[in-house]
């Protein structure tokens, strides 16, 4: 039988995007491989992407519409698992109003066709959303105040034109593995590497200095260096002149600092922060790329306004080899023709992040929640404080998961409907927290058992409750309304499917043109918008909540601070289980912590603070911030280690975002 290639792409929430390309045998999937001609991603795939084709075909992979019957699943038919959950919500509609009815999402999945779920509960009346982003908030929203929206360089334009990298907070060999070739091409040319990190990275041995915050304190780092180059006569006075408002203010506020007040607040030595500072000051590109790390604190929004300021204070904003990348928002999709806000009449915000916190307060009131979607999301592993999630989740009466495995979000459900995986659907994904490529996604194999797309799924709901029509059933025409934007830089569906990849946006340098989203269209080192909006005009530093410097009392419980990173095998949770894993997470900790805690390598540790608990297996490595520990995320409670059980669910400071670095444990030796 011959094997036919199908081009699709990977959906996982994922710096890079990939395009793939699928091999089909009689009509079963035998592997993926990266398509060679993806500009960005150039034919490699990391294991995550290949082990998609493991999940496909896994045999825990949910196949059949469940319901909990007495505490025990039973397949039931899809006719009559909509049929009831259609009556679940009716009924709380007529009692409490269309927000009575939740829906959590995440980005499990990237399509474009997975907004269609929000057009469902906006034809519905209305529904009790969650907003904000546990993942990339808090950077999202200073950017909106300082450049107006994030945009990133291409990046061919660092590979060929940058002197210095400076890796901010990103974890790039593990979670942008695509970067590695750009940052490869660049330091073949001569350009120097940089890290910002507490940890030790595959890149640290590559760099030519390695700056080691203690957690949370960048934002500090980066007014040290703000300070140097003030003192020394190093800011770029034309840019924050012609192309930029509210240097002044921010210049007096860094003036407040010196370089020595940073060092000591941040654990670097003075002698690099101005080290730094004068490489972002010397006139030659350096081009900053930040990750999410830096920003999971409850000053996170503010670390990242102070380090976008650094940048164009020293003129590295909008000129070539220079640049902060970070996001880039330029997708322009009409998002609104797709999800239909207009069609509801009631709409209620909880945040992703406290959302345990509002559901129980709401179940107080008259206007509780009585029925939950979950979609795309195990937010029982995934978010913060895992002990408050179960409580909330437990006193909804109703709760829907539509997912392909049984993870501890699925396993607290009184319903569970069996979705699709990537290779069993059409879509588009636009995915990339980076490029700007838009890859088309064809269906490769036919659904396996009787799974559904998403859309699906809600189209048959929709039915049930009388609205099919409205919500309609034609993906191409879907695709084709929120894709009219793209028109203008000549993308239609039809093409993009014909090509596979295509650039949505073409800009190698960021605000090149100096003509910033911002209210004043200029770069803004004072924003009203944010003042406006209840934060600071001028960037500040601020202590993490769980810090040494800010409480005392609690660092004398748990003195080391816990930083749960992304895994290196897995996409957030959702490899675990095609995975070969150790019983327990490896719990990595510096020589100094291992001595005051009395602990050798491999011995069983419990880490802990007042929120809850888990064991793992200590590891001593060498190199990393002395008082930090590090523990990979994504683990899976029903296998064991409920790993946000440690996490706060407070909000970082802007962008109602993560701040789930932002935790101080203890760790004791087991017997
Ligand atoms: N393999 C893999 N790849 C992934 C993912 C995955 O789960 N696994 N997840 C995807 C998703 S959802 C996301 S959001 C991205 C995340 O991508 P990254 O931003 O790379 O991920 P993080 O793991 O949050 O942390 C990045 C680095 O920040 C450092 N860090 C932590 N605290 C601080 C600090 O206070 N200051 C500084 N300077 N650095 C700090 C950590 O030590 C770590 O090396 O990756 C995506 N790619
Ligand atoms: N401690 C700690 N916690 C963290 C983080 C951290 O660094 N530390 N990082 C945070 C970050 S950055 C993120 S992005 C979040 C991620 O939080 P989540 O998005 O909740 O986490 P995932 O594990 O990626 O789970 C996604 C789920 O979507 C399902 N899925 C995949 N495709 C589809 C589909 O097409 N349809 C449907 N219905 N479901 C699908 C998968 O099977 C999986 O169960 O976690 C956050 N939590
Ligand atoms: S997870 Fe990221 S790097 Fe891996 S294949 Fe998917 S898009 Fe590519
Ligand atoms: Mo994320």
């Amino acid at each position: 039988m011959a094997v036919k290639t199908i081009r699709t792409a990977c959906p996982l929430d994922c710096w890079d995007c990939c395009g793939m390309i699928a091999h089909v045998e009689d009509g079963k999937l035998i592997k993926v491989e990266g398509d060679p001609d993806h500009p960005i991603t150039l034919g490699s795939l990391c294991i995550k992407g290949r082990k998609l084709v493991d999940r496909l075909y896994h045999p825990e992979r949910v196949l059949t519409p469940l319901k909990k019957v007495e505490g025990a699943w039973q397949a039931v038919s899809w006719e009559q698992a909509l049929r009831e959950i259609a009556e679940q919500m009716r009924q709380a509609r007529q009692e409490f109003g269309p927000t009575a009815v939740m829906h959590h999402y995440d980005y499990g999945s990237s399509g474009l066709l997975k907004n269609l779920e929000a057009r469902f509960f906006n034809l519905f009346g209305g529904f009790t959303d969650t907003i904000g982003s546990i993942c990339w908030g808090a950077g999202l929203e200073a950017q909106k105040y300082d450049f107006g929206f994030g945009k990133s360089h291409d990046p061919y334009d660092l590979a060929d034109h940058t002197d210095t990298i400076v890796v901010w907070g990103r974890n790039v060999s593990v979670t942008n593995m695509h970067m590695m070739p750009f940052l490869k091409t660049a330091m073949n040319r001569g350009a120097e590497l940089v890290i910002i990190d507490p940890l030790m990275t595959d890149l640290s041995s590559k760099a030519v200095r390695q700056l080691q915050p203690r957690p949370g304190t960048d934002g500090a780092l980066a007014l040290g260096m703000a300070c140097h180059l003030v003192q020394t006569g190093l800011v770029d006075r034309q840019f924050v002149a012609e192309h930029a408002v509210g240097f002044p203010a921010f210049e007096e506020y860094v003036q407040t600092w010196t370089v020595e007040m940073a060092a000591e607040v941040t654990d670097v030595p003075a002698e690099d922060i101005r080290w730094l500072a004068e490489r972002y000051g010397s006139g030659r590109a350096v081009a900053t790329l930040l990750g999410l790390g830096l920003q999971r604190y409850a000053n996170g929004g503010n670390t990242i306004r102070l380090i976008d300021a650094l940048t164009a204070m020293s003129g590295q904003v909008g000129r070539s080899g220079g640049g902060v990348h970070y996001a880039n928002q330029v997708h322009r999709f009409d998002y609104q023709a797709m999800m239909k806000p207009e069609a509801r009449s009631e709409y209620r915000a909880f945040t992703k992040i406290t959302q345990a916190d509002e559901v129980l307060q709401a179940q107080q009131t008259d206007h509780p929640v009585r029925v939950l979607f979950v979609t795309r999301s195990n937010p029982v592993a995934q978010l913060p404080e895992t002990g408050k999630t179960l409580e909330a989740y437990e006193s909804i009466p109703c709760k829907v998961v539509v997912d392909m495995f049984m993870h501890d979000t699925g396993e607290i459900a009184d319903y569970f409907l069996p979705c699709t995986t990537v290779f069993e659907e059409e879509d588009i994904m636009y995915s990339s927290m980076w490029h700007s490529y838009l890859a088309y996604v064809n269906r490769v194999v036919e659904p396996q058992g009787e799974t559904r797309p998403d859309w699906m799924v809600f189209q048959g709901l929709a039915e049930e409750l009388g609205f099919g029509e409205q919500f309609g059933h034609d993906l191409h025409t879907w695709m084709n309304e929120a894709m009219a934007p793209l028109a203008e830089a000549g993308i239609t569906r039809e093409l993009l499917q014909e090509k596979s990849v295509l650039q949505a946006h073409q800009e190698p340098v960021a605000w090149s043109d100096y003509r910033f989203g911002t209210p004043s269209g200029k770069y803004e080192f004072s924003s009203a918008l944010a003042e406006a909006e209840g934060a600071s005009a001028i960037p500040i530093y601020e202590e993490p909540v769980e810090s040494p410097r800010r409480d005392r009392e609690r660092a004398k419980l748990y003195p080391y601070h816990l930083l749960t990173i992304h895994p290196r095998r897995s996409l957030n949770s959702q490899h675990y289980h095609v995975l070969k894993m150790p019983e327990r997470p490896i719990v990595e900790i510096s020589s100094l912590v291992a001595q005051q805690v009395g602990v050798q390598d491999g011995d069983l540790v419990r880490v802990y603070n007042d929120r809850g608990e888990v064991l793992g297996n200590a590891k001593i490595v060498s190199g990393q911030h002395k008082r930090t520990v590090k523990i990979e995320e994504g683990w899976w409670g029903n296998r064991g280690t409920a790993l946000n059980r440690l996490t706060s669910n407070r909000r970082s400071d802007l962008g109602i975002g993560s701040a789930q670095y932002d935790c101080l444990v203890q760790i004791e030796k087991m017997s």
